[in-house]
């Protein structure tokens, strides 16, 4: 009796101890299909937390910097050092938008740690694609990104400030092409 109760305690321990692999490059989609699934994307500055229509990531902003941070990541900088998305923004702002991160090494955002891009502002759909390796310090594991798709003083003409995101993606550059 006393052995199998000890096989019980002991092996969920040894389990949860188990070294965790070292780091591996893991590729990141976010597509933003199934209605209120945000997949763990948290909105700040936004007039509430995220719509999602027609496959795409709506949301209006409230001020002039509005952040969109992603889940928790995994994100091996060295084989991950473009982030691509697809985006529409409100025609004609004037602004410049940015990424930031933070990583295992430099867990506090700062303006050091960011990599800024610019707007296709005609008010259609484009796919964009931010070299984060430009940065130095995009490099380690990276555990989190804060987008900004914009940053531009306030108030905003209404009609500029819908941000709506098709998808999301940070791919593993040495991955073979599917
Ligand atoms: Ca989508």
């Amino acid at each position: 009796m006393m052995n199998i109760r000890f096989i019980f305690v002991i092996f969920p321990i040894l389990f949860c101890a188990a070294p965790v692999p070292t780091a591996v490059a893991k590729d990141y989609s976010w597509e933003f299909n199934n209605p209120d699934d945000l997949e763990g994307w948290k909105l700040d500055g936004f007039t509430d937390k995220g719509d999602i229509a027609n496959g795409t990531l709506k949301a209006t902003a409230t001020r002039g910097n509005p952040h969109i941070f992603s889940p928790g990541v995994e994100i091996d900088a060295a084989n991950q050092g473009s982030i691509i998305f697809s985006m529409k923004l409100g025609k004609g702002i004037r602004s410049k938008g940015c990424l930031l991160f933070i990583t295992e090494d430099q867990p506090n955002y700062s303006d050091e740690a960011q990599v800024i891009f610019n707007l296709k502002a005609d008010g259609e759909m484009h796919e964009y694609e931010v070299d984060m390796g430009k940065n130095p310090l995009w490099k380690g594991k990276v555990i989190q990104l804060r987008f900004q798709p914009f940053f531009v003083q306030w108030p905003l003409p209404e009609e500029q400030r819908t941000v709506e995101i098709d998808w999301f993606r940070v791919p593993d550059l040495n991955e073979p092409k599917k």
